[in-house]
């Protein structure tokens, strides 16, 4: 047996900071390996945002991070569709080559670009952003696609930016469609939800059709029928405004457009809306009436509403409670929070309080024409005499200090944003080339990407390079989707694993874990105190396997789009000091703007080189750090980085490489929301015209579902304690429900005669499953729950455990706006299944 006991010179046995990967919370984590094992974890109490907090999914992250799921060399597919196993440079050589054969038959933009970085990696991901511009790429998408689109419109067209709920301190908190005691969201979700519960002065309102464990907390559980949340939402925001209940006083002064929205409202049927969702009205305006009363509230949406018809109108009308009743900006409500980089909408520079004195806007015009023509003979001075010698070179870094240092803040913001705008595709076109789609945040809808492919439309997507993402499982018609990567001329998988979409991809290159090489995840999302940390390292990678930065730098040398001069110029730069780097990385974007896409490459050749051994790859977050104190310098100078312009971002990545724990970056204060907001009037802009027109027409009718053919509602994909999408593939992981059993309710247990354990099948429209039930309390009649995260496959088990759920879905039922997919509304039968049968 393999000597496990640990004696403490033993370096194994020390405990060694990194962040749990499997949700957006990203808690702190320590832990303990063992050759290639990671053998204890524990939270981490130093964890800025978690503070030793975690749930009970990572303490077995071991099962991500080693066993038979891992693959570790490139793999091509043959024609009877089997894998060989290739070299790294054959694999390599292979796949440029195709790109830019693709590229040249088609243009870049019938490449499409998928995933890249999922619950804890958006390191890599970033670094993928840049072979999306090497190619020329102008589509891409990600899970966000099939989530989130619609509340990130309704964001944009109100403020303009992300917002968050600052649930530790609101009065009243109001979910909707969510379960953070299950699926978090929030920063230490369970104490803060028991903590609120406790409390006699605060409310919780949940709106679900289950009586979830966040329900079971509720001091008032709005139990919905399935799929009817913009009649329940629009009857709360129509009370407030039918029973003067809104702040009119505070909407005079901050928002814009609030009369349509009040005539819209004051049009809402209360009762009848709340008959159609299958509560009393008194429940209804009581629960309005509490909103209206309280000192602050705050509500958070997901997949319960997101993932179910009319999701883009009831992100608008749920944003209306808090608007409505003025919780914005003050403690206990919504802000807009700061960002490391934003995941989602525009990069937004918010300028020093202090203001901009005339001295700084005549270096800002110097900066100007400076930059202009003496861009690249800037960048080839500092190159030339970087190459004489210590003493040059001491003297052209002293230079360049100075010279930065001046023209800092001049020159800083339109390059950060000249970058910021190339990674978040602000320049994306707004339709799909095919179908004519919506695109938002740079994302086509996911249950449009089929349609952009499976058709002879000249402009259809030809290739498709997918990273950290599994869409053949995760999208909405897998059949259809697996139908449209097979017809395309090339298709690239970057994972950890052999997944389902693995499996259809002409090339499969292994990646590194998460715990092999470094990583960070941009999933800044709080307010006032947002924290990000920089994962070193536990391990080496596994052999065979490369970490993102090295595969996107290795296809984009091949592609050849940066000429060698210009990567050798700026090496020489970082040789000589970062200042130097700097300007002559600022001067290089002004004069050449093509190539800020391909910052992250451009940072990993060059600034990356001259990081110590191994650390090359942290080369990007010294961009984000730069982009961050341009972006946010006074909330990050509150933070205690407080020097200016450069020597703030220095600090900042100082501290990233210091506190392997994370650092607090940003420390906003409640008021700041307001500076956040990206309206030039600063003011919230209520009415959305398109959206109030869609409030009358639902409110013209009845919502219906279900059928005599499909009598029930399934929702596919509820988060439970032990699903985590499917980024852990070894059944084995679960401690219970280990295939994820059908919940469904008492009273239809009891008509079907079915008991817990019972096997039976559910029909779709789409497909057929099998699977055990579940008797459960939590269901209401009619309405049936299968978990995300089952159903993958994994070597050595006898057969795939669990429900592949996009095996019953269907890309049709989606929103009309954004195109969500309705995973959480599905038509279904129940058949009886007299005794067990094998999966099919
Ligand atoms: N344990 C765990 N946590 C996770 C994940 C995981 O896989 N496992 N995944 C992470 C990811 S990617 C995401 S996006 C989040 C999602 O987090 P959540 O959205 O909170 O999770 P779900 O369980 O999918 O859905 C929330 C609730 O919606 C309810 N619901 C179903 N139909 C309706 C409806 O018609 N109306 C309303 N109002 N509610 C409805 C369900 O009963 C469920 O309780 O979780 C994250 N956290
Ligand atoms: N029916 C139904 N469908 C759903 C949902 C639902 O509730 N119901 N939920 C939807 C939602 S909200 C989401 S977020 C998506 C999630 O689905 P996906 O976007 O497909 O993402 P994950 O399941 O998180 O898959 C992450 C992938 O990254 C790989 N990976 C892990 N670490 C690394 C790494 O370091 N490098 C690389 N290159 N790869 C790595 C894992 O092996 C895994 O294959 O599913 C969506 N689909
Ligand atoms: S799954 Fe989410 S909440 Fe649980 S420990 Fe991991 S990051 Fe934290
Ligand atoms: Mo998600």
């Amino acid at each position: 047996m393999r000597q496990t006991s640990q004696t403490a010179d033993d370096n194994t046995a020390e405990w060694r900071k990194t962040a749990c990967i499997l949700c957006e919370c990203n808690c702190g984590l320590e832990i303990q390996t063992d050759g290639r094992n990671l053998t204890k974890i524990r939270g981490d109490k130093q964890h800025p945002g978690s503070a030793g907090y975690t749930c009970e999914k990572p303490l077995r992250l071991d099962k991500y991070q080693s066993g038979a799921h891992r693959i570790d060399t490139p793999l091509r597919r043959t024609a009877d569709g089997t894998y060989e196993p290739i070299d790294w440079d054959t694999a390599l050589d292979e796949i440029a080559a195709k790109l830019a054969g693709v590229r040249d038959a088609h243009g870049g933009e019938s490449v499409f670009f998928y995933g890249g970085g999922g619950q804890g990696n958006h390191l890599g991901g970033a670094y993928g952003r840049a072979l999306y511009h090497a190619v020329g790429g102008r589509y891409m998408s990600n899970a966000l696609a099939q989530e989130k689109t619609g509340e990130s419109w309704v964001d944009s067209q109100l403020y303009g930016n992300h917002t968050t709920g600052d649930f530790e301190h609101s009065e009243v908190a109001i979910f909707v469609g969510k379960n953070p005691w299950q699926s978090h969201g929030i920063a230490q979700a369970r104490p803060v939800l028991r903590e609120i519960a406790r409390d006699p002065n605060r409310t919780m309102i949940v709106i679900d059709p289950r009586v979830s464990e966040t329900a079971a907390l509720a001091d008032y559980h709005l139990q919905v029928k399935p799929g009817t949340d913009a009649w329940c939402v629009s009857a709360i925001a129509a009370t407030l405004v039918q029973e003067n209940l809104y702040n009119a006083g505070w909407l005079a002064e901050h928002a814009t457009g609030v009369e349509p929205v009040l005539r819209a409202l004051r049009e809402v049927d209360i009762s009848a809306n709340a008959h159609r969702c299958g509560l009393d009205e008194a429940l209804i305006r009581t629960v309005a009436r509490r909103i209206a009363a309280a000192k602050s509230v705050a509500t958070y949406e997901d997949l319960g509403v997101q993932q179910s018809p009319n999701s883009t109108l009831v992100a608008y009308l749920n944003k209306m409670l808090w608007i409505l009743t003025g919780n914005f900006a003050k403690p206990g409500g919504v802000h807009i929070h700061s960002w490391m980089f934003p995941l989602a909408g525009r990069w937004h520079a918010i300028p020093k309080e202090a203001g901009v004195g005339s001295a700084q806007r005549a270096r800002r015009e110097i900066a100007t024409v400076a930059m202009r023509y003496g861009a690249t003979p800037a960048r080839r001075l500092i190159a030339a005499t970087a190459r004489r010698g210590a003493i040059s070179q001491k003297a052209a870094g002293l230079t360049a200090s100075a010279t930065l240092d001046v023209f800092f803040d001049a020159v800083a913001v339109p390059i950060a944003r000249t970058i910021a705008d190339k990674l978040s595709m602000a320049d994306s076109p707004s339709r799909t080339p095919v179908s004519g789609a919506r695109i938002l945040n740079g994302l086509i809808p996911c249950d449009s990407i089929a349609d952009e492919i499976l058709t002879d439309h000249p402009d259809r997507l030809r290739a498709m390079w997918i990273d950290s993402s599994n869409p053949a499982h995760s999208l909405a018609e897998s059949a259809r989707f697996v139908a449209a990567m097979r017809s395309l001329e090339l298709s690239v998988v970057v994972d950890v694993a052999m997944t389902e979409t693995a499996r259809q991809a002409d090339y499969v290159l292994p990646a590194a874990s998460q715990f092999e090489k470094y990583e960070a995840s941009l999933f800044t999302l709080h307010f006032p105190h947002n924290s990000f940390q920089v994962r070193a390292p536990l391990m080496a990678p596994l052999p065979g396997t490369r970490p993102e930065p090295e595969i996107y730098g290795a296809v984009i040398d091949r592609l050849g789009v940066v000429e060698p001069r210009l990567l050798e110029e700026l090496a020489a730069a970082a040789r000589v000091s970062r200042e130097a780097f700097a300007l002559a990385l600022f001067s290089t974007l002004k004069a050449r703007p093509e190539l800020a896409g391909l910052t992250p490459y451009l940072l990993y050749r060059t600034l990356g080189a001259s990081l110590p051994e191994g650390e090359a790859a942290l080369a990007l977050a010294w961009g984000f750090a730069l982009l961050c104190v341009i972006s946010q310098p006074d909330a990050v100078a509150r933070a205690g980085f407080t020097g200016s312009g450069f020597g703030q971002a220095e600090e900042l990545f100082a501290a990233m490489r210091a506190h392997p724990e994370g650092v607090m970056f940003s420390d906003d204060r409640y008021e700041d929301a307001w500076r956040y907001i990206q309206h030039a009037d600063g003011k919230i802009h209520a009415a959305i015209p398109e959206l109030l027109d869609e409030l009358r027409a639902v409110c013209a009718v009845d919502p219906d579902y279900t059928s005599t053919e499909f009598p029930f509602t399934l929702s596919a994909g509820e988060r439970r304690a032990f699903t985590a999408n499917v980024i852990i593939r070894n059944p084995d992981w679960r401690r219970r429900d280990r295939e994820g059993a059908l919940r469904i309710a008492v009273a239809d247990a009891e008509r079907l005669a079915l008991s817990t354990g019972d096997r039976v099948r559910v029909v779709t429209e789409s497909g057929s499953a099998t699977t055990s039930v579940e008797v459960s309390e939590m269901m209401q009649a009619g309405h049936i729950s299968l978990p995300n995260g089952m159903g993958v496959a994994y070597p050595g088990a006898d057969a795939v455990v669990g429900v592949a759920l996009n095996t019953l879905t269907s890309t049709l039922r989606r929103d009309k706006f954004f195109g969500s997919p309705w995973h959480k509304n599905v038509p279904a039968r129940i058949e009886v299944l007299a005794a067990p049968v094998k999966e099919d």
